[in-house]
């Protein structure tokens, strides 16, 4: 299998087959976990007509059992695609989704299905309102810039308030909608917050995050402990980009006012700064924590997909809260993930000299979670950042892995062939700035595969940290995908590589330095990762 398969991954959330984007509708309800998914159940190619909404369980958010469809396209309201949307729990415990349906005049139009039984533990069958549709584009919107309802919160007068991605006059925006019963909903008159240096916004999230706990908020919680983070998902000509702002709303007046807002280049807050899309969070009242979940996408060819017969990952699911300094958020897998790792390695207060680099063994490097903590001795001689390198992706793809420097590109090497013909580099290079120290993440996938036809797409972004600290980095390794959480999750990057000789057991791991002044390893731990159990649940009940 692994041969013929060297690109499905052992603890990522993928279907059995064919093709998957967006996460819909994540929950928790009643001790399980659901995740749902846009789904094309004929082929490993996106088929907007035929969109589906998939549907697993899980109790760990690690394993998972694949269930029949949820929502299928059957009706007029939602013929031509059953597209993207999210789950609230009402009051009264039933769990309900809103989500897009492409009707049979192309429109999109918002729509509403219920568990048809709140106690079958695995929700298997919804039933679409009879009132659907529910919001239908008139009044200027325009029929195919109407989609992606979110969770809806409830204000303080009781009123449910839901948005909805939009484009007006070329500009993207978040519609507010708000209803009494879940049914009726009107449009408010003032979309919740708009920007012109956008188009169409798809997928939006907007949730609450406290100011200081560590512990993850209900859609509906409102206080003066509490910020809320509005995300887009902004798919432009050379780009797909999950895109937020933080700001003060206020339930009374539904006013949201940002700190920053997305037309402010300098600052460009991304959930991820690779491959990663479409993502949707949900609050997980078992652990107290708002949990987020993003569609990864295929770097490969077309072809490839219709051969390997299936094409599109989830991120692992990664838990989400306001950073310290209240200007940006963090990110990190959450911890049940640990309960997948096995043979273990650790490094500690390791020297790397300039130009050197050496392999880590005694683990699967194909399936392996390393974190690394670097200490960086001397500081004085880093190089000065030009004026010109103001794009961090670019200045990644300028200085790649190969181009030497003073402090940096350190970091690590993964799925690695054992000449070094084929490598992915995770690495960073400090530089000085006007008045401090700036930190570059890169993610080079430019030499991550001798084949000719996969992207090899090279990101970057800057970290908020100050480099005299120990300066940490995490990465998920599973055979196709990369995760990298720098500076413990304040800057992430995904990506997705396709190694022809560093597969399976042949994938190696390395930790390198290629500047001139040494770096120090202060502490490396690397496991290997045991595969995650995902299977159709007749499987699982034979087995039980
Ligand atoms: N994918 C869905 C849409 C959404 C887009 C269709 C984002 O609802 O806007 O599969 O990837």
């Amino acid at each position: 299998v692994l041969l013929q398969q060297p690109y499905r991954t052992a603890f990522h959330f993928q279907p059995p087959q064919n093709w998957m984007n967006d996460p819909n509708g994540p929950m928790y309800y009643n001790g399980v976990y659901h995740f749902f998914y846009q789904h094309n159940p004929r082929e490993a190619q996106f088929g907007s007509g035929n969109l589906s909404w998939g549907h697993a369980v899980s109790y760990n958010l690690v394993d998972w059992v694949y269930l029949e469809h949820a929502l299928n396209p059957t009706d007029p309201f939602d013929i031509n695609g059953c597209w993207s949307g999210s789950a609230t729990i009402l009051p009264d415990g039933t769990p309900a989704i809103l989500y897009t349906g492409v009707d049979s005049q192309s429109r999109e139009v918002q729509n509403l299905a219920i568990a048809k039984n709140p106690s079958d533990p695995y929700l298997r069958e919804w039933i679409k309102s009879h009132h659907n549709p529910l919001m239908v584009p008139v009044d200027g919107i325009g029929t195919r810039f109407f989609r992606d309802p979110t969770t809806a919160w409830q204000g303080p007068d009781g009123k449910w308030r839901v948005i909805i991605g939009s484009e007006i006059n070329g500009h993207g925006t978040a519609l507010l909608y708000q209803s009494d019963d879940f049914v009726t909903w009107s449009k408010s008159p003032k979309p919740l917050h708009f920007s012109d240096a956008t188009k169409m916004w798809e997928c939006p999230d907007f949730y609450p995050v406290s100011v200081n706990g560590t512990n993850g908020l209900d859609t509906s919680v409102m206080d003066t402990n509490t910020k809320h983070v509005l995300k887009a998902s902004i798919n432009m000509d050379n780009y797909m980009r999950d895109s937020y702002v933080i700001g003060t709303y206020e339930p009374e007046t539904d006013e949201f006012v940002v700190d920053v807002d997305f037309k402010d280049k300098s600052v460009d807050l991304r959930y991820d700064y690779g491959v990663f899309y479409a993502s949707k969070t949900f609050y997980d009242s078992l652990k107290r924590r708002r949990v987020m979940w993003g569609w990864v996408l295929e770097a490969d060819s077309k072809l490839d997909d219709i051969n390997k017969g299936w094409a599109g990952l989830q991120s692992f699911p990664r838990s989400i809260l306001l950073d310290e300094s209240g200007k940006q958020l963090t990110q990190w897998p959450i911890r049940e993930i640990e309960s997948l790792r096995t043979e273990e390695v650790n490094i500690q207060n390791k020297e790397i000299e300039g130009g050197a680099e050496f392999e880590i063994t005694g683990i699967t490097a194909s399936q392996a979670d390393v974190e690394v903590s670097f200490h960086i001795p001397n500081l004085d001689d880093a190089e000065l950042l030009l004026r010109e390198w103001r794009d961090p992706e670019a200045l990644c793809r300028i200085k790649n892995a190969s181009a030497g420097g003073k402090i940096g590109p350190f970091g690590l090497m993964v799925l690695a062939s054992d000449n070094l013909a084929e490598h992915a580099d995770i690495f960073f290079r400090i530089y000085k700035g006007n008045d401090k120290h700036v930190v570059l993440m890169c993610s080079d996938q430019s030499r991550s595969s001798l084949r000719e036809e996969v992207e090899k797409t090279t990101y970057g972004a800057f970290i908020d940290v100050d480099p005299s600290q120990n300066l940490s980095l995490r990465s998920l390794i599973d055979h196709s995908i990369i995760e990298s959480f720098g500076g413990r999750g304040k800057t992430c990057i995904t990506a997705r590589a396709y190694p022809k000789v560093a597969v399976g057991n042949a994938a190696r791991l390395y930790a390198f330095n290629y500047g001139t002044e040494s770096i120090v390893i202060s502490s490396l731990s690397a496991w290997s990762m045991k595969p995650a159990q995902l299977s159709p649940l007749h499987e699982r009940t034979k087995s039980q």
